[in-house]
């Protein structure tokens, strides 16, 4: 079994990563870690909880806060109320969890586990990298501890979809995505390149309706709210992407993706490029970047854990 610790802004997909990773018995979830990113920090650790509970899961998980800005102090990109809803969770009107997070913060947390279980612990980061770098720059040991870090973000040989250049994750805090990526931890990145092509279809969600449970219709909800906010960015697509999900299949089934090892730069200027992850041309291999996908596989087996 793959000890793991999610860090999530927890909108949408990240409720589905969450799903899909308490619902693969592969993997051991050592706690979730939240942040900023599709939500506030403070939103992001509510809608965790509250996955929690719709999951039905009954044992301690540890939910611990963390970032609530990125590196630099200041905000660049606005929550992603337009893509998750005012909520994060497509307006989905979940009661408030019981369940409380650990005093603790996400940095001291990730930093104790990885010193607790050396060379085993795979950290699976779906929002931006910012209590990953924190705890990189609290204790910079941790990065020949970390078994591997597979990051949802970035756009390597694809145009973003904050900006034109620039993916959600890395966008929010260029830095802290800099920091991983030259940290020396082994780094999946899990970009658009890939993400965009895993595509939870409209008709399948539809015939979810048959299930009748607090959790199924859960499911409906933010899926069906999630694929309404893609419709009005692009009419043609009938769903909506896997992006978070699909980090945590490839540490479930590492050959659902093809990687190539690449030095990516993140582009810490304030030109048009700003946040832009690109491939150095002549550095040192970095990142094994998922280029290839095996889409009807990966969406096959989601579908078959998740609901
Ligand atoms: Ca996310």
């Amino acid at each position: 079994m793959e000890h793991v610790i999610l860090d999530v802004d927890t909108g949408i997909d990240d409720a589905l990563a969450i799903a899909y990773a308490f619902r693969s018995s592969e993997l051991n979830v050592l706690g979730i870690t939240t942040g900023f990113g599709n939500v506030s920090e403070k939103e992001a650790t509510r809608n965790t909880l509250q996955v929690l509970d719709v999951l039905g899961l009954e044992h301690e998980i540890p939910v611990i806060a963390g970032a609530d800005k990125p590196l630099s102090g200041v905000h660049i990109k606005g929550k992603s109320t337009h893509i998750h809803g005012e909520d994060g969770l497509g307006n989905c009107g979940l009661p408030l969890s019981k369940r409380r997070p650990l005093s603790t913060e996400a940095a001291n947390f990730i930093i104790s586990k990885v010193k607790e279980l050396p060379h085993q612990v795979t950290l699976i980061a779906v929002g931006p990298q910012t209590n990953l770098a924190t705890a990189i720059k609290k204790d910079p040991e941790i990065v020949n501890l970390v078994k591997r870090v597979v990051v949802m973000g970035g756009a390597v040989t694809v145009p973003g979809n904050v900006t034109p250049n620039a993916e959600a994750n890395i966008y929010a805090d260029p830095e802290a995505a800099s920091v991983v990526f030259e940290s020396g931890i082994p780094v999946t990145l899990v970009g658009l390149d890939v993400t965009m092509q895993t595509l939870l279809r409209n008709e399948v969600v539809n015939e979810w309706s048959s299930v009748k449970s607090a959790y199924s219709d859960f499911l409906q909800t933010i899926c069906n709210s999630y694929i309404g906010a893609y419709h009005q960015f692009d009419s043609s697509l009938g769903g909506c992407a896997l992006h978070d999900p699909l980090a945590v299949g490839v540490v479930i089934d590492p050959s659902f993706v093809k990687t190539v090892p690449m030095c990516v730069g993140v582009d810490l200027g304030k030109g048009d490029t700003f946040g832009k992850t690109y491939e150095v041309q002549q550095g040192k291999a970095n990142i094994e970047v998922c280029l290839d996908i095996d889409v009807d596989r990966f969406v096959s087996h989601f579908l078959q854990r998740v609901i």
